[in-house]
């Protein structure tokens, strides 16, 4: 795949900064094969939250640009959100990395208000096995299946965070026979380490998935 191959020679020679040189060009027109999947714009990832990731709030305008765009093409929509027990392995408590997030039906794992979802959408719940980390809305979920059963080819990604759940969801939508388009301008990092989100995006590129931060269109 000849952009592919562009794209990682462009991550070999370039470090930073990634955003501007990674950009493709061009609009994102979605087809009939397309899927969009949001991933994770939790409370608790967002603003005030008790896992907040900087500027998250910032996607959600750019999500719902593509839900309303998805939905008006006839797309499925899935909606990932992280749904942890309290006695999940990775919070801080139970000897895990994360304070405590998204606990199953609290205000802090409900989707923002602002997040416009349609009627139809899918929601996957993932982390729910206390014993179990799950960045990936792939991971001992049916949205694998789901895909494949609707003929959708490609999938359209955004949300939270860079470093963690899009990284991983976007890992395995590669591994399970999708082509993926990021959205960059719909996703923000945790950013542990200063450039983990960068990095992220790289790792992305060389798996094959495409960048896209320009208009998306429905024709
Ligand atoms: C996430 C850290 C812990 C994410 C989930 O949604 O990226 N990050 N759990
Ligand atoms: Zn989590």
């Amino acid at each position: 795949m000849k952009r592919r191959e562009l794209l990682k020679g462009m991550a070999a020679i370039s470090a930073s900064p990634i955003l501007t040189s990674y950009a493709l060009e061009g609009n994102l027109i979605l087809g009939k094969h397309d899927a969009l999947i949001v991933v994770d714009v939790q409370n608790d990832f967002l603003p005030g939250g008790s896992l907040a990731v900087s500027d998250g709030d910032a996607v959600i305008p750019v999500i719902n640009n593509c839900m309303k765009l998805s939905q008006a093409k006839g797309l499925p929509i899935y909606a990932t959100r992280d749904w942890h027990p309290t006695d999940h392995c990775s919070f801080v408590e139970n000897g895990g990395t994360w304070p405590e997030h998204c606990v199953a039906g609290s205000t802090g794992a409900q989707f923002s208000e602002d997040l416009a979802l349609p009627n139809n959408v899918t929601i996957i719940n993932k982390g729910t096995d206390k014993d179990k980390e799950a960045y990936s809305g792939f991971q001992d979920t049916d949205l694998s299946d789901q895909l494949h059963k609707k003929g959708i080819k490609r999938v359209i990604v955004g949300g939270l965070a860079t470093d963690y759940c899009v990284l991983n969801t976007v890992y395995d939508a590669l591994t399970n026979d999708l082509d993926v388009v990021l959205l960059t301008h719909a996703i923000r990092a945790v950013n542990v380490n200063p450039r983990d989100g960068e990095r992220a995006i790289e790792s992305m590129i060389e798996r094959g998935a495409e960048i896209h931060d320009g208009l998306i269109l429905a024709n």
